[in-house]
């Protein structure tokens, strides 16, 4: 089975709203592999790296301060289409404009405090990992992966 990769973060107001163990139940609840996961609390510098493409936005600055302020777990999740489904899954990037159901549908009201982050593309995700995770990833056979995949 080819297997994709996703960068998803809970953001600093999603650790410190107790929603860490909600949102990787999400994923793991649907079937997806989790093959890497660490609590970080990044530099602005790091932080500028991953948010490189949006450098030239009014809110830039903002956003590094807030995703700077504390820890954020870091993890990639793994299975088919995870890049895709793992954005749905989040929501719009304005909550206001996300569906219930979704993790910031269901969790928050501002953009600026959008509580986590999923990559967009299968090649940002695969640069988001090799900017969060340098040490590399872990490799294993889900005991379930008969049971979800046909
Ligand atoms: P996403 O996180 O859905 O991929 P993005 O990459 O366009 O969205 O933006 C990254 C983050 O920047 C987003 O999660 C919240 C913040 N952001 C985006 N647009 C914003 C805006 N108009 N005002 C304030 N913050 C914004
Ligand atoms: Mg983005």
């Amino acid at each position: 089975m080819a297997s994709e990769q996703t960068y998803i973060m809970i953001k600093p107001d999603g650790v410190n709203r107790g929603l860490v163990g909600d949102i990787i139940a999400r994923f793991e609840k649907r079937g997806y592999k989790l093959v890497a996961l660490k609590m970080v609390t990044a530099t602005k510098e790091h932080l500028e790296k991953h948010y490189a493409d949006l450098s030239s936005k009014s809110f830039f600055p903002g956003l590094v301060k807030y995703m700077a302020s504390g820890p954020v777990v870091a993890m990639v999740w793994e299975g088919k289409d995870v890049v895709k489904q793992g954005r749905a899954m989040l929501g719009a990037t304005n909550p206001l404009a996300s569906a219930p159901g979704t993790i910031r549908g269901d969790y928050c009201i501002d953009v600026g405090r959008n509580v986590c982050h999923g990559s967009d593309a299968v090649e940002s995700a695969q640069k988001e990992i090799a900017l969060w995770f340098p040490e590399g990833l872990n490799q294993y056979k889900l005991a379930s992966e008969g049971w979800v995949y046909e």
